[in-house]
């Protein structure tokens, strides 16, 4: 039987022993910081940098570089897991809780989901209730130093508790829903929510992610 048909039948996930439960199953702990996304890596101007939050919301407004760095600023360490099979432990950010971000604005009683949307041509789709944990940043540095242009400088989506690929990087954009839609990765056969724990990887029953997809990929 092919792993991930195993691991799909396995009731409980299976634990892996030697970290825990903090591990999540189908995991490999790395200590360097891999560098996953679609197209080129963005450049930008501060000058002229913007957020643009749409949707829902009473009031469509634009956020300039200095409007977030004004913000109320909070430094979260947490564990981070990748679809790809790779996780990193006890890592560093510092930006605008989503929570505070949200008290600049009036979204709508009836918003359920939210979009976020980064460059080039990425987005992914959250729940609200996910976003308002005190953990979910709109974040600017890493380990105490701005994100670097891999990261996803200036600012990118921090949700530890799912797949990092809901972490949308060079974040543009945040769009607030009442139904929810599937975002890039989610309409290519990922799972909608993505939970680490229950190896939510995919949508469909044939999914399978090999052990060294990441391996492949560049570090820093
Ligand atoms: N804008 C944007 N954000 C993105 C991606 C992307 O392609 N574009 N890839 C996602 C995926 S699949 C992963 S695993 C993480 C990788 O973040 P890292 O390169 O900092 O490790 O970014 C996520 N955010
Ligand atoms: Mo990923």
């Amino acid at each position: 039987m092919k792993k991930a048909d195993r691991l799909k039948k396995a009731k409980t996930p299976p634990r892996n022993e030697k970290y825990g439960d903090r591990l999540p199953p189908g995991q490999t702990l790395t200590k360097k910081f891999p560098i996953l996304h679609e197209g080129e890596v963005p450049e930008y101007d501060m000058n002229t940098w913007s957020l643009r939050v749409f949707g829902e919301v009473e009031d469509e407004k634009t956020f300039s570089y200095d409007d977030l760095m004004k913000m109320p600023q909070t430094t979260i360490v947490r564990d981070i897991h990748c679809v790809t099979r790779w996780s990193k432990f006890d890592n560093t950010f510092t930006g605008v809780k989503f929570s505070d971000f949200l008290k600049a604005l009036n979204i709508k009683d009836n918003v359920k989901h939210v979009m976020v949307y980064g460059d080039q041509d990425y987005e992914s789709n959250i729940p609200l209730e996910d976003l308002l944990h005190d953990d979910i940043l709109i974040a600017h540095s890493y380990e105490n130093e701005p994100l670097t242009p891999q990261h996803g400088y200036p600012f990118r989506l921090i949700v530890p508790h799912l797949y990092f690929w809901k972490s949308v990087k060079w974040i543009t954009a945040i769009e607030f829903l009442e139904e929810d839609r599937p975002g890039f990765w989610e309409r290519n056969d990922f799972h909608n929510y993505g939970d680490p724990y229950k190896e939510e990887r995919f949508s469909t029953d044939d999914g399978y992610m090999p052990e060294d997809e990441w391996l492949k990929k560049d570090f820093d």
